[in-house]
């Protein structure tokens, strides 16, 4: 890839593709090695000519901001990774009526403004709330007296935080498992708000009979075993904990035994996207929807699985 420059061909003529690329933030390892795949595979490609990257801070002000200035830019392709799922129908038609196809990367949004993106690549959240539910479900099934459950949601409003959500208590309800919320709040998906959250809970409730934490991804979840041993209590033993994302930092806690299942999400699928900016640039068909292949990890697996992480 050559730097600057790039005519806005998208026919594989001329210097290759500009593209503009609104990422959420870098509140997490999984966001940290998201963008750096995508930085890689941008630059190692030589059918892209630029990759513009704008960190948005987890604002959606600033990405429908960076979103605007792409398309004064006039990139070829604009990638958005949207912080929250409403409040894109105005920027989204101001692309489609410059005639910018969008390609949506990680996050969704709402369904009524299906038809202002091409498509999106990303995880099927939903599905990894199931198998969070599944694992809890089976794992308390023998659990009598009621299985009490804390939440630690991701940032309110975002598709992986609506969908984790929504997935876990489909399958617990489905499952009939007898069991309580007992709180409920976003930590944002950052450690420090997953830690003071968490230290609000054990105010709160108090941790006896509290069964299991169901983290929306590793920084709350590790933020919160921080909160749980500052309170003196034993996370994994005393409270059996579920994160989402399958860092290193999150398996090592598995692997020392304070965190009991790992759903994995996986961050690196910057070369999976330059082949889908291309498809969408020549304006060929794709798929809606294009899932990104992801297990889940119970204690048996940790230690053999950690080598294996690559964030
Ligand atoms: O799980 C979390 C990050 O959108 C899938 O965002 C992503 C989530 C990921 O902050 O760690």
């Amino acid at each position: 890839t050559a730097c600057g420059g790039g005519d806005d061909s998208g026919d594989g003529g001329g210097d290759g593709l500009v593209v503009g690329f609104a990422q959420v933030g870098a509140e997490s390892a999984w966001r940290t090695a998201n963008s750096a795949s995508v930085q890689s595979a941008a630059e190692a490609d030589e059918r892209i000519a630029e990759l513009k990257f704008v960190d948005a801070q987890q604002d959606q002000e600033k990405q429908i901001e960076a979103v605007r200035n792409f398309i004064t830019q006039q990139v070829d392709v604009i990638v958005l990774a949207p912080v929250v799922e409403t409040g894109w129908t105005d920027v989204l038609q101001e692309a489609a009526d410059a005639g910018i196809p969008v390609v949506l990367a990680d996050r969704g949004i709402e369904a009524a403004d299906e038809d202002l993106y091409v498509t999106r690549l990303g995880s099927d959240f939903t599905e990894e709330g199931r198998k969070a539910g599944t694992w809890a479900a089976e794992t308390f099934a023998a659990d009598t007296d009621g299985t009490r459950i804390l939440e630690l949601q991701g940032t309110t409003g975002s598709a992986p935080a609506n969908d984790r959500k929504a997935g876990f208590f489909e399958v617990l309800d489905a499952e009939g498992l007898d069991y309580e919320i007992v709180d409920s709040q976003s930590g944002n998906f950052t450690a420090e708000e997953g830690k003071a959250v968490m230290e609000t809970f054990i105010t709160t409730h108090g941790l006896e009979g509290v069964d299991l934490l169901y983290a929306h991804n590793d920084e709350m979840g590790l933020g919160a075993i921080q909160a749980i041993e500052e309170a003196g209590f034993t996370p994994g033993t005393d409270i059996q904990i579920i994160i989402v994302d399958g860092s290193k930092a999150g398996f090592q806690a598995g692997v020392d035994g304070k965190l009991n299942y790992i759903v994995e999400c996986n961050p690196v699928f910057g070369e999976q996207l330059m082949d889908v900016v291309v498809q969408v640039a020549d304006g060929e068909t794709v798929e809606k929807f294009t899932p990104v292949e992801e297990g889940a990890f119970d204690a048996t697996q940790f230690e053999a699985e950690l080598p294996n992480r690559q964030f």
